[in-house]
């Protein structure tokens, strides 16, 4: 209950911050999107990490009150971005399983905040993992065909971590899939870890979508992705998740 109750402050105080992690094109080697994910820098405890408080507000419930501030704050920097003509990329938003299944409100609320922040629906990318999306694939499709016919893009996480049947991919309208990072560190040449990352490639590939490899810490391991074709990449080699400020120093140039 005390996290709960702590989650409630934080979110009524403004106490969480978005950081936003770069994604970088491994051809011309462009900013190419990035991922919002979640900060709680708090007053005694120092940073929490997600992985503690999210699941907390998954099970509470509290995860859709935040699941709104994340939105909302998402579209206002985009829309912020975009007024000071910096380079505008899509950013890519996590979704969790209770916003899933509370559909009408969670697209409501996209509309609503894309209405208001004058911002383009390709501008948003909606990340799910496997393993929700197996959990509840009914939900998911009806869920993605709506966002779809909106105009968002979508991206399975952690692809490859899940027990995926693979046919939910010939009826998914998703865009991406996102390489999970166990495969991408193991990635050495003639590795078991190298021959799954390729065949996910072209499989992904041969459906149209494109690939992104995450948690990529070392040239070797970019190198590698690059010549197996892999898209876009993700990770502490390129950068860190940032501040907002940050990203704008590093990577946004103004037009
Ligand atoms: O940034 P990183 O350690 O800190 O994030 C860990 C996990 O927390 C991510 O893999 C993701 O599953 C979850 N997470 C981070 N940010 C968000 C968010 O904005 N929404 C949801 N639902 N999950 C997030
Ligand atoms: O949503 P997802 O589970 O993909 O969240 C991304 C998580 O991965 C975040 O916790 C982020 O901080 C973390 N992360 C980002 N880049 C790297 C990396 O290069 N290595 C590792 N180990 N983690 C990373
Ligand atoms: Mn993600
Ligand atoms: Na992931």
């Amino acid at each position: 209950f005390q996290m709960e109750r702590e989650i409630k402050a934080a979110l009524e105080n403004r106490q969480f911050r978005l950081y936003y992690q770069p994604q970088f094109d491994l051809v011309q080697g462009r900013l190419a999107g990035m991922e919002a994910l979640i900060r709680w820098p708090h007053e005694r405890k120092g940073m929490i990490p997600p992985s503690e408080f999210i699941p907390v507000a998954e099970e509470t419930g509290l995860i859709i009150p935040l699941g709104e501030w994340i939105f909302e704050s998402v579209c206002r920097q985009i829309s912020a971005w975009q007024a000071r003509g910096v380079a505008a990329v899509p950013v890519a938003v996590n979704l969790s399983a209770r916003q899933l299944f509370s559909r009408k409100r969670l697209l409501a609320q996209v509309r609503k905040q894309l209405a208001d922040h004058a911002i383009s629906a390709s501008c948003l990318e909606l990340e799910i993992t496997e393993t929700m999306l197996m959990a509840n694939l009914a939900q998911a499709l009806e869920t993605f065909d709506r966002f779809r016919a909106l105009g968002l893009s979508l991206a399975i996480d952690d692809f490859g971590t899940g027990y995926s049947s693979l046919s939910y991919l010939q009826r998914l309208p998703i865009n991406k899939l996102k390489i999970d990072r166990s495969f991408v560190r193991g990635i050495t040449v003639g590795s078991r870890d190298r021959a799954i990352i390729e065949s996910l490639i072209h499989l992904s590939h041969n459906l149209g979508l494109q690939t992104v490899a995450e948690g990529v810490e070392t040239r070797e391991q970019a190198d590698i992705l690059r010549n197996l074709g892999c898209d876009k990449v993700q990770g502490y080699f390129f950068a860190p998740p940032l501040p907002p400020e940050e990203i704008e120093r590093q990577f946004l140039v103004q037009k």
